[in-house]
């Protein structure tokens, strides 16, 4: 802390350190990295309604075959430079690009970390200002330090993480990350231009009064537990606090960061044109468990836990129910009935 009394995401990164007594900094240095990079997309987020040529589409697809947004690319693009200018990590898979990003500066291959990120989710909210997220997971790489790294580095389990972590730009911005300790929550100032501590510890109610998900599939989920837990949601018990309230913003960042701080659920479930669900294993689903787990909830794919999952690719999809603990194990009841 400093004489102002607020501590910014560096002085706690650099503080946090001294618990890991033989560490190099390495991290530390790549999760301020990732904190600058994101001030840059918050930037522009906010002024994307005023410049001409940042909104709307770039008019190429993705590997998903969906369209790509300019912010997207552009989020992409700064996020890209800040982990390769500094050498602090040795390849990024993104949701943009189709294979991974093999740095070959001496830097980065002599780094021991890898990035899995979705450097802006919620692109249907990107050109009518509704809140949209970047999603990151950080691994210690599994081939050698001094070669670059390989396909083998991405395709690790979730359990592996290292750290990971979301930036939600909302109402204000907020960077929230856990290295395996707990899980912390910073608030950007934009008129010092730094992310300051503002939730401590975070853990969430096990219980909610909430759920999350696209209801306007319900002709369209595979399992009928799932249609079963929709109807226990809207039935009237006022003993348990039902019907839940169903807030979706179609932002998995925002709607799983309400979960986070209020207690609810959030759920992609398979689907008939997505039968293994729609929502990315490295880069949405694998870092967004590992922090809702350190703040004492549950995330699961239906049958698996899902940072127990081996991946095969790195843009596999996989279905998902993740929240307060209740609630998730109330559903994963229904769904395996
Ligand atoms: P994106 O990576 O193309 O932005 O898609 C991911 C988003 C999630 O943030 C959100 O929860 C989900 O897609 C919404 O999907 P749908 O519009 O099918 O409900
Ligand atoms: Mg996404």
């Amino acid at each position: 802390m400093n004489v102002s009394g607020i501590t910014t995401l560096d002085e706690f990164i650099i503080k946090k350190q001294a618990d890991f007594p033989y560490s190099t900094g390495e991290l530390s240095r790549l999760l301020r990295d990732i904190g600058f990079a994101a001030k840059i997309v918050h930037r522009e987020v906010n002024k994307a309604g005023l410049i001409r040529n940042i909104l709307g589409k770039t008019g190429n697809t993705n590997v998903q075959g969906e369209e790509v947004q300019k912010l997207d690319s552009y989020a992409n693009e700064k996020f890209l430079n800040a982990l390769e200018l500094d050498g602090e990590c040795a390849g990024v898979v993104s949701e943009e690009n189709e294979e991974p990003i093999i740095f070959d500066h001496k830097n980065s291959i002599s780094s021991k970390y890898i990035i899995a990120m979705d450097p802006l989710d919620g692109s249907s909210n990107i050109d009518v200002n509704v809140s949209v997220g970047t999603i990151f997971s950080i691994y210690r790489r599994k081939s050698d330090p001094n070669s670059k790294c390989t396909m083998e580095d991405f395709l690790q389990s979730g359990i592996n993480q290292a750290a990971a972590g979301y930036v939600i730009y909302g109402s204000s911005t907020m960077l929230v990350y856990t290295t395996g300790r707990g899980v912390n929550g910073f608030t950007l100032d934009p008129s010092i231009g730094e992310f300051c501590l503002s939730h401590e510890n975070i853990q969430m109610p096990q219980q909610g009064n909430t759920y999350s998900i696209n209801f306007g599939n319900y002709a369209r989920f595979l399992s009928p537990g799932v249609k079963k837990y929709l109807d226990y949601c809207n039935e009237v018990d006022p003993e348990t606090g039902r019907p839940y309230s169903m807030r979706y913003v179609g932002s998995m960042v925002a709607d799983i960061h309400r979960s986070i701080l209020k207690g609810g659920i959030f759920m992609y479930p398979p689907t008939d044109d997505a039968p293994e669900g729609k929502l990315r294993l490295l880069y949405e689903c694998n870092p967004l468990a590992y922090i809702v787990e350190q703040a004492g909830g549950v995330a699961s794919s239906g049958t698996k836990r899902i940072l127990d999952i081996e991946p095969k690719d790195i843009h596999q999809r996989v279905s998902i129910y993740i929240g307060s603990y209740n609630m998730v194990n109330r559903v994963l009841n229904f769904v395996n009935e």
